[in-house]
């Protein structure tokens, strides 16, 4: 019997009419002939996807509708635990080349031969913030690699920063948790400018060096494929006769080192939330892949027992002065993830996970580490099998006798399941199975941190005395940021005293920046702080940044009438430069240039601000002038491209509307575009970075 419809839906218009309309007005876009047909999850053909199934027009909704009840209990469990730490990451693939072969260090299979290719997957992250919080707060950023080697997976699981807040795993909790969105409120999300994390760290002595690294530019870094990464910890390289020594990994970006200036960053987390997830994108998609090359500081036992500190100790690094690292292969990431879930949000770092030839020390972070790692991808990933899933298993043969768990997908076939057996099957390969360095232990079960550990305050020294003045400057700003959001007074008070420990003029810039006006005592150090340190200028980003635009972002403001010739040779400057270039507009379909021809820019006025890009062309036609100085949008392009200390070129005409927002005095990083050859100049001023004479007279105080 046909239903009673008491109300007739609305008719839907004529030129619809291709897609069936039922009562409710829902559409179905029904499968053409030779089309895949929509099915259940479990393969059954479905025939509408509009409407559930109901009593009626308007009568109740059935239990027996198996295809709503599939749909919305998949939804429903569409989330997994977003990790504790490191929630937001981005993840790509590639591989890890390496250059020459390092048998006489280690035997670790991927080393052996030159030109090897070891594929890799990489994820990159914020620590602090929610898997939904932006890309550019002021934060340590992970930078964990998956090497996919013929003797199964490694992972090296590190950061942006080669040393870490604590010494011991056991303090892990608590620097998270006061680090993180505080627990009665739930805010503030990726930031640490709050009371909890500066009460925890002012009360931690240990943490000082990290807070000098994460208090410069280098925990606001431009994107993931300006920044280096660092395995951190000491491990040990074991060749084939058993002989072992120390290690520190690092990752060296080839585009250099670069980052963004506060006040930027925090405007581009509103302007682009995923600017750098969007930056990697563009850069793989675009055929411009990212490397970097991989660094060994390599040195013995008898060394680092000279060392004035303890490699053993998260806290310290080793100046790359004194250990020089080599260069032994690199790292290029040529493919984005098909599935942000399946690959980015699925894999599993473990820092156990490591490869015969590679080795741990007794690093008590480390230690801890290989604990934690495993039990966290167990909560995750909600079972044993997770190494199951494509972008955790490795890509080498493998065998074993573990079995069953949830969603066990790779099952054996036949009858053993142990070892030993009497029919056959994987067998102990003395020869070339791991075997764990036999390092000689005892001693006394205590809970203590070796004599060293406790100087906390000579590299916090080295790394501030190492950065230029410009860096300088940017730390003391962010450590009065941060401070001026704490709300209790001793806080901030207990963290200056800690910094007269590290450098006299610091803490004062930094207490004149807050208003103390009466410097605290100094904090009382549990070793004497050493006096003598020599600066190792390889920790400063500007004292090693390099000349050129390549892999950078040119953004273009234009209007109809802007000049073509010079339009085409900034497109030209900006491709043999090997940069990207941006054109911002006042619409997304189309301008014409002064010879008539239309150009569709990428981005408005409102949607392109300059904070996006590394330095910036105006070339706007006469006549548009007067109305883009009343435009805001522009007028911030323009001021803020000057206060971020960008390069910025611009026509004779833009010329009026500079020094209308007070974009004065000019200087080398102002290039007037009067012909299509001045782009090349302006391209050479871009090399150079930022123009960092303009910082020197904003802040008179500090
Ligand atoms: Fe982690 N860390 N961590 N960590 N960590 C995690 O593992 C932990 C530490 C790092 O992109 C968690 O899968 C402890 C240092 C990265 O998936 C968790 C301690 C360094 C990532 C965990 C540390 C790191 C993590 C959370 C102190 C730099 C993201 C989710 C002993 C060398 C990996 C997860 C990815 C993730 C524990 C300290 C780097 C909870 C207990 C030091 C890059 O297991």
């Amino acid at each position: 019997m046909p239903p009673k419809t008491p109300r007739k839906p609305a008719t839907p218009s004529d030129n619809l009419r291709d897609i069936r309309f039922d009562e409710g007005g829902a559409s179905h876009q029904t499968v053409t002939e030779g089309g895949q047909a929509l099915t259940t999850r479990l393969g059954v053909p479905i025939a509408d996807d509009q409407n559930s199934l109901r009593v009626g027009p308007r009568g109740p909704g059935l239990l027996e509708d198996f295809h709503l009840r599939e749909k919305l209990f998949h939804f429903d469990h569409e989330r997994i635990p977003e990790r504790i730490v490191h929630a937001r990451g981005f993840g790509a693939h590639g591989y890890f080349e390496n250059y020459k072969s390092l048998a006489n260090l280690t035997k670790a299979d991927l080393f052996q031969r030159p030109g090897e290719k070891t594929p890799a997957f990489v994820r990159f992250s914020t620590v602090a913030g929610n898997k939904g919080s932006a890309d550019l707060p002021r934060d340590v950023r992970g930078f964990a690699v998956k090497l996919y080697t013929k003797q199964g997976n490694w992972d090296i699981v590190g950061n942006n920063i080669p040393v870490f807040f604590i010494q011991d795993a056991l303090k892990f909790p608590d620097v998270v948790h006061a680090a993180k969105q505080e627990p009665d409120r739930g805010f503030p999300q990726a930031a640490t400018a709050h009371d909890n994390f500066w009460d925890f760290i002012s009360l931690v002595p240990e943490s000082m060096h990290m807070i000098m690294w994460t208090m410069s530019d280098r925990a606001i870094p431009r994107s993931f494929r300006f920044m280096e990464g660092f395995g951190v910890h000491t491990f040990r390289l074991v060749d084939a006769k058993g002989k072992a020594k120390l290690v520190k990994f690092h990752w060296k970006p080839k585009l250099g080192l670069q980052s963004v200036v506060w006040p930027e960053a925090q405007k581009i987390n509103g302007a682009d939330a995923d600017y750098h997830r969007r930056d990697l994108w563009n850069a793989i998609q675009s055929g411009d892949f990212p490397e970097w090359e991989l660094g060994l500081q390599v040195f013995d036992e008898a060394f680092a027992a000279k060392l004035p500190f303890d490699v053993l100790d998260a806290t310290k690094l080793i100046p790359e002065e004194l250990v020089p690292v080599q260069r032994v292969g690199r790292l290029v990431l040529d493919r984005c993830v098909d599935n942000f879930f399946a690959e980015t949000e699925q894999v599993a770092f473990c820092t156990q996970n490591i490869v015969p030839g590679i080795d741990f020390t007794n690093d008590p972070l480390l230690q801890g580490r290989n604990f934690s790692y495993l039990d966290t991808q167990l909560k995750r990933l909600g079972g044993p099998n997770f190494t199951e899933l494509p972008i955790n298993a490795p890509k080498c043969p493998f065998a074993h006798f573990q079995q069953d768990g949830h969603m066990a997908l790779v099952n054996p076939k036949g009858r053993i399941n142990y070892e030993p057996n009497s029919f056959g099957g994987p067998r102990e390969d003395p020869k070339n199975g791991f075997r764990t360095f036999e390092a000689e232990e005892g001693g006394a079960k205590l809970r203590v941190r070796p004599e060293l550990f406790a100087d906390h305050y000579s590299q916090a020294k080295l790394f501030y005395i190492s950065q230029t003045e410009v860096e300088q400057k940017h730390i003391v700003k962010a450590l009065t940021f941060e401070l001026s959001k704490v709300e209790m007074s001793d806080i901030r008070l207990r963290m200056v005293g800690h910094l007269r420990n590290i450098d006299s003029d610091l803490a004062e810039r930094v207490a004149t920046g807050l208003g103390i006006t009466k410097l605290p005592p100094a904090a009382k150090p549990a070793r004497p702080v050493l006096q003598d340190v020599e600066p190792s200028p390889a920790l400063s980003i500007l004292a090693n940044s390099l000349d050129t635009f390549k892999g950078r972002k040119l953004g273009v403001l234009v209007t109809d009438g802007a000049d073509a010739a010079l339009f085409a040779a900034l497109q030209k400057a900006v491709k043999a430069e090997g940069a990207m270039l941006e054109v911002v507009g006042p619409n997304v379909t189309s301008v014409k240039l002064s010879d008539g021809e239309e150009i569709v820019p990428q981005q408005t006025y409102e949607g392109g601000p300059s904070v996006l890009y590394d330095a910036v062309a105006v070339i706007v036609a006469d006549e548009w002038i007067d109305k883009l100085g009343k435009a805001p949008a522009v007028r911030d392009f323009i001021a803020d491209a000057h206060a971020h200390n960008k390069v910025i070129g611009y026509v004779p005409a833009a010329g009026e509307l500079l020094s209308k927002l007070g974009v004065e005095p000019l200087d080398e990083g102002h290039v007037a575009l009067r012909k299509a050859k001045d782009a090349t100049t302006l391209l050479a001023t871009a090399r150079k970075g930022r123009i960092w004479s303009r910082e020197t007279t904003d802040d008179p105080h500090i």
